[in-house]
């Protein structure tokens, strides 16, 4: 009993994987900064079709982000003129309806 208690609280205090890292965080510091958070990334891949871009981005302090490649939406399409496969871009991003949503590019 008294492991299972404590093999619990390991899992939560270290969550594998991406999905997971994301979804303990919002918890507290994503929701507590809902506005808009900034990063540096370099663009995997983008496609425009979709409105989807994948970007290997630093970590994010405000947020309390490691290192990751994840996936991002992008709904003004003038965007993805600046987010060109291999490239390092500063972008600005909120999160909408459970989607990180990538706002400003430069
Ligand atoms: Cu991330």
């Amino acid at each position: 009993m008294k492991r299972t208690v404590i093999l619990m609280a390991v899992l939560v205090m270290f969550p594998v994987g991406k999905v997971l890292a994301h979804d303990g965080m919002d918890m507290g510091a994503m929701n507590a900064k809902a506005a808009s958070s900034e990063g540096v990334g370099v663009v995997d891949s983008a496609d425009q079709r979709k409105g989807m871009v994948t970007l290997s981005h630093e970590p994010i302090a405000s947020l309390g982000w490691p290192a990751m490649t994840m996936d991002f939406s992008v709904e003004d399409k003038a965007l993805f003129s600046k987010l060109v496969k291999g490239r390092k871009v500063h972008f600005r991003f909120s999160k909408h309806h459970q989607q990180y949503v990538i706002t400003e590019v430069r």
